[in-house]
């Protein structure tokens, strides 16, 4: 058995959900913050059998997209009366940030 344990955008979390649930697959989600851009994300954890975890990544694959964020870079050190103009940083985010773990053990009491 394997735990997927998948990193998603908020606003894509619901879909996948509903489409992991179409197709008979137990998920848990737990809200999540990103520690670069400190926003909200989703990671939702999938323990499947083996032979399943191909198409639970499809899935992942095609309901989370990739989107274009801006952050602003931390202002350097300034000396007193020197003006700062951050200029927005382009970052890359997602569509899922994906990890396969093994389990050693599944109970369901
Ligand atoms: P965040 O940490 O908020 O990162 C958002 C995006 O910022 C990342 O997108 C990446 O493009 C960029 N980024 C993150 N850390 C960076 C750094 N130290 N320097 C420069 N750019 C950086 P994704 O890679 O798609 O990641 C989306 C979210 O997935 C992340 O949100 C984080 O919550 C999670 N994540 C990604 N890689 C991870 C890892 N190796 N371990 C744990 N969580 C991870
Ligand atoms: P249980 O199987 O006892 O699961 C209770 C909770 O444990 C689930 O809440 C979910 O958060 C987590 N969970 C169970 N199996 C998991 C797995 N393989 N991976 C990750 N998390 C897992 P809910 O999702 O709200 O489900 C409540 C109850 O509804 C479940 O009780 C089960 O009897 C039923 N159920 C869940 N998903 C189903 C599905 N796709 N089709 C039919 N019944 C489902």
């Amino acid at each position: 058995m394997k735990l997927i344990l998948s990193i998603v955008n908020r606003d894509d979390s619901n879909a996948l959900i509903d489409s992991l649930m179409r197709t008979g697959y137990r998920a848990t989600v737990v809200s999540t913050t990103g520690g670069f851009l400190r926003a909200g994300n989703a990671t939702i954890m999938i323990g499947v059998e083996d032979e399943n975890v191909p198409e639970v990544l499809t899935l992942i694959k095609e309901g989370c997209h990739t989107r274009t964020q801006y952050v602003n870079p931390l202002p350097p050190v300034m000396e007193p009366g020197e003006l700062y103009m951050p200029s927005p940083i382009e970052v890359q985010v997602g569509g899922a940030t994906v990890f396969v773990m093994n389990v050693d053990d599944f109970h369901h009491f």
